[in-house]
């Protein structure tokens, strides 16, 4: 072999090397633990809720379920309400709480 193909070789291997130790470095990063809470809604609901009248309404409830911790709001609409809750970060009783406390009525 001549010099340039040595050059070649080592070249290529060199490159192999650096292909390998990048994926052998990036893997554990790829698979640090979960972030928690992420995925940690697990009950949905669609309240019925009394009382509600105009888009006024809509953004109170809106607002106060956007209060509570654990609590993502899907969608409200006059009469009703749909949350996705962590039931190990809130209780369905403190959400009818938070849209009673707004005036509002949550059938059980
Ligand atoms: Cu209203």
């Amino acid at each position: 072999m001549d010099t340039t193909a040595w050059i070649v070789t080592l070249i290529g291997l060199a490159a192999m090397a650096w292909v390998v130790w990048y994926f052998w470095l990036s893997e554990p990063r790829a698979t640090t633990p979960n972030q928690p809470r992420i995925s940690a809604m697990k009950t949905q609901e669609t309240l019925q809720i009394e009382g509600m009248s105009c888009q006024h309404c809509v953004h109170a409830v809106t607002n106060a379920l956007k209060q509570l911790p654990g609590v993502e709001v899907q969608s409200v609409e006059i009469g009703r309400a749909t949350v996705a809750y962590d039931p190990e970060q809130v209780s369905r009783d403190q959400i009818k709480a938070a849209i009673e406390a707004e005036g509002y009525t949550v059938a059980t």
